[in-house]
């Protein structure tokens, strides 16, 4: 039984010289001088100093040529040749001899690495990787862990947060490639198919509504609060216009008709102008917002996928575009906005004026736009998506307008018409929910 044992040993050893690249016959003894060995391989058998092996001889046994191990050593050098020290080991009375084979044992294996490497991609830049909520910073990130799962995840503004786990052993490399599916980029423009009006994307996000106290002009009712829009809107590019409001309700209420079809249209009430959403979501085969009956309107809500006013708090973030301009889109009222001061007061083409962060023109002057929203106090504290009081008298307007001052055209001031009224200076834009 032992025997067998040390045969398997010799066997298995043999291999693992041919693995070293060295042949496992050529491997004898050279030279033996007191108690060291010279071996007749180099380093390119792949041998190292402190690696052991065992002394090998032959010898006939039962008609068959069987190997025995008859000492051990241990390489203590390696040159072009090297020496062995070996232990003798004689109890088997054994000689050692040039010419005797050599086997080494199976050497030990590299140092195992105790960590892993983990790499995290995505196909997105700006984003933000995190590591089981750990916050590492924008893909590709490279790192060393333990062993373990562990939670990927990778966010960006504007995009669906995505995760996935993975699980890691020791001395793994392992990466992981996340994709993130992202929404518009903000101001991206879409032209409806339907009826070939643009509309430039606003995406969700908060920002700062109302003036600071330090604003020149600013009325009491403008109080900064913090205000969360959770829903990326499609928002029209400008004002509806003259031809817009014609092509859809057959006729042209504005005192300015003869500014032509690209001017905006004005001089319609709050009601004429929920009821033209309503036309254009039905001409674009859209849900309808609105539940209109008589003078009494009902909005179907945010989620409605159809046109309709923008809210107050939404008009004001598309109006800042994720900035912190007087004006929307500058500091300075001529470069964006068509008011008393450069109007000649009339109204004027839409989009001739410079546009905003997010491609929105005129949100600043030349008609003042209807909003959703009734006219109240805003809210003690933050608000996410509101749509104003329940009830009032009189519908929000934003923007001032060709006839206003500069201090109506800022981002944050508010003024309120009566919802069955119409004026020469007021006008409206259209907003849908992005799916
Ligand atoms: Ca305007
Ligand atoms: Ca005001």
């Amino acid at each position: 039984m032992k025997l067998r044992q040390r045969i398997q040993c010799f066997v298995a050893a043999a291999m693992i010289l041919i693995a070293c690249g060295g042949a496992a016959s050529a491997a004898s003894i050279t030279a033996v001088e007191g108690n060291r060995l010279t071996i007749n391989e180099g380093t390119e058998t792949g041998v190292s100093e402190g690696m052991t092996g065992a002394v090998i001889t032959e010898q006939s046994v039962g008609g068959s040529v069987r190997s025995f191990e008859i000492a051990r050593f241990e390489i203590t050098s390696v040159g072009r040749t090297f020496s062995t020290a070996f232990l003798i080991q004689t109890g088997a009375g054994w000689t050692v001899e040039t010419g005797m084979r050599v086997s080494f044992d199976q050497p030990s294996a590299p140092p195992q690495s105790t960590t892993a490497t983990l790499e995290i991609r995505s196909n997105v830049s700006g984003d933000i990787a995190f590591l089981d909520g750990r916050r590492l910073g924008p893909t590709p990130q490279r790192l060393e862990v333990e062993p373990g799962g562990y939670q990927v995840r990778v966010e960006k503004d504007g995009c669906e947060a995505r995760e996935r786990t993975v699980q890691l052993a020791a001395g793994q490399n392992e990466s992981v490639r996340i994709t993130i599916r992202c929404g518009p980029t903000p101001g991206e423009l879409w032209v409806d198919p339907a009826t070939g009006m643009h509309f430039r994307y606003t995406p969700a996000g908060e920002f700062e509504m109302g003036s600071p106290a330090s604003e020149p002009g600013r009325d009491n009712d403008e109080r900064q609060h913090r205000v969360r829009i959770t829903r990326g809107c499609w928002m029209g590019e400008t004002e509806v216009t003259q031809g817009q409001w014609k092509a859809v309700m057959g006729s042209n209420p504005s005192r300015f008709s003869s500014c032509g079809a690209d001017c905006p249209v004005e001089s319609v009430s709050w009601v004429d102008a929920v009821k033209y959403a309503n036309a254009l979501s039905s001409r674009a085969g859209l849900e309808e917002c609105y539940r209109i009956s008589g003078n009494n309107v009902t909005f179907q809500g945010l989620q409605c996928g159809g046109y309709r006013l923008p809210t107050e708090a939404e008009w004001e973030h598309a109006a800042r575009a994720g900035g912190r301009h007087t004006y929307a889109g500058s500091d300075s009222i001529g470069d964006v906005a068509w008011y008393n001061g450069n109007s000649g007061s009339k109204t004027h083409r839409v989009g001739t004026k410079r546009a905003n962060a997010w491609g929105l023109h005129d949100m600043s002057g030349n008609v003042w736009e209807w909003c959703w929203d009734w006219k109240g106090n805003y809210p003690n504290g933050s608000a996410t998506d509101p749509v104003g009081p329940f009830a009032g008298s009189f519908r929000v307007s934003r923007g001032g307008s060709w006839y206003g001052s500069a201090r109506n055209g800022r981002s944050a001031d508010r003024f309120g018409f009566a919802p069955g009224r119409s004026y020469y200076y007021l006008g409206f834009r259209l907003v849908r929910t992005a799916s």
